[in-house]
């Protein structure tokens, strides 16, 4: 048995399903990935991570719980990491982009559920998942319908902590989320043991603004006319966030960032002259979700930006760094947290209309793809916003809906094509 099978045994997984798909996975990741030309160097470090995904991170993990350290995972970029690491415990990403999971979650969930709540329940409670199996609490919240009502399923399995979102952004509603924030870090004590002080919550924000600092790095790259890395790549690093130990994390990409800036400097694309600049915006696109990268940057296009939670709304803004008291600093988290992020559950939200057209014009796109994962409600409305507002500020777009088979694939290759192929 090797060291991964016995840490998924211990962890009391179900070895021969969960053994499908470590198979299914190289290959997926050999088709999208391995298939590049030109990749960097340094795309090495990430590459590792995910082929040894349910491996390397998890056997970490497991070994500070070991030694007393609690782990706690969420769905959510409303969630704040910085007060887990305050806590002295580890952060860490449970959204699922497989269709793996999904016939798991429809055992317990309705069917006309987003694939993104199906496969993460799956992952819970068909035990394929050692993410799923380790963290000592998992942190759903109140975004949209489909995820409140699984939160009340999944607790019936897994010990969940719940944070209410407001809905609005006015002032009672960012006050509302500094109360929200202030219960969560009580919870995160009782849990822990350990006491939140300033000194740590300062530091939490330091560590968590040093990994947006590098993401923004990274994307930063992406606005240039010879783009020295694919779509690809940058969504696997923007998942890896999710999971990867921040201050490492944030080290490895600095790292990779270096030899992107050689790139940059030697005028370096890795796209062909002419091949049409494209904006994701809308749903996430959770690992190992990279479906539609694949198909746009085999189709004459190069995603140049997401404005998306695995993307743009992850790394963009900063907390404010100040050091002040546990008070001031929470309200600065609640700032950013509420205030720049703007998911579709918010009504209105016209400021997510807004930054895909400033993010447009600072990416230099051609044209913009809203992705809507199948039975997201929120953002499939969201949609008729977005199209409007590319049409008036005349960006080319179009609509997409898909899930996490690969079913629509070739729909989607005809389609993709020719927006893409409209766009020459
Ligand atoms: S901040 S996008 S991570 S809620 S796709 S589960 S909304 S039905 S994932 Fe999300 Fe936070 Fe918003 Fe981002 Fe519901 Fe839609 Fe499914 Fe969604």
């Amino acid at each position: 048995m090797s060291d991964n099978h016995v840490l998924w045994k211990n962890l009391g997984m179900d070895l021969e399903t969960h053994d499908l798909l470590c198979e299914a996975l190289p290959q997926a990741f050999g088709d999208v990935y391995l298939s590049q030309e030109h990749r960097p160097e340094r795309m090495d470090y990430f590459n590792m991570v995910v082929a040894d995904i349910h491996g390397i991170r998890p056997a970490e993990l497991v070994k500070f719980q070991e030694k007393g350290g609690k782990v706690v995972g969420s769905f959510c970029i409303h969630v704040p990491d910085e007060v887990v690491l305050a806590a002295g415990a580890i952060a860490t990403g449970l959204c699922s982009g497989s269709q793996f999971w999904v016939p798991g979650g429809e055992k317990v969930l309705p069917t006309a559920t987003c694939p993104l709540i199906k496969a993460s329940l799956g992952a819970r409670f068909d035990r394929t998942c050692p993410f799923f199996r380790i963290c000592d609490l998992f942190v759903g919240e109140t975004t949209c319908d489909g995820k409140k009502k699984a939160w009340e399923i999944l607790s019936e399995d897994a010990p969940m902590y719940i944070m209410d979102i407001p809905q609005m952004k006015r002032d009672e509603d960012f006050l509302k989320w500094e109360k929200e924030i202030k219960f969560y870090m009580k919870k995160l004590e009782e849990l822990t043991g350990n006491t939140i002080t300033e000194e740590k919550l300062h530091d939490a924000i330091l560590t968590s603004n040093n990994k947006r600092r590098a993401l923004q790095r990274l994307n930063s790259f992406r606005k240039l006319d010879n783009v020295p890395i694919s779509g690809r790549d940058s969504l696997l690093i923007h998942q890896i966030a999710f999971y990867d130990d921040p201050k490492r994390f944030a080290q490895m990409l600095n790292t990779l960032c270096d030899e992107l800036e050689e790139r940059a400097k030697n005028e370096f694309s890795v796209y062909k002259k002419g091949t049409k600049r494209i904006l994701l915006t809308g749903t996430p696109l959770s690992i190992p979700n990279w479906k539609l990268h694949q198909i746009i940057e085999t189709s004459g296009g190069a995603v140049v930006c997401e404005e998306m939670c695995t993307g743009i709304r992850y790394s963009e803004a900063l907390v404010n760094e100040e050091k002040g008291s546990l008070d001031e600093m929470v309200k600065n988290l609640s700032d950013r947290y509420l205030g720049n992020i703007h998911c579709a559950c918010f009504t209105p939200n016209r400021a997510r209309v807004d930054d895909i057209i400033r993010l447009a014009q600072e990416y230099k796109v051609d044209g913009v793809i809203d992705v809507n994962l199948k039975f997201c409600n929120i953002y499939d409305t969201e949609g008729y916003f977005v199209e409007k507002a590319m049409r008036e500020a005349g960006i080319p777009c179009i609509g997409i809906e898909t899930d996490y088979t690969d079913e629509d694939a070739e729909q989607l290759k005809t389609r993709i094509g020719a927006f893409i192929e409209m766009l020459q």
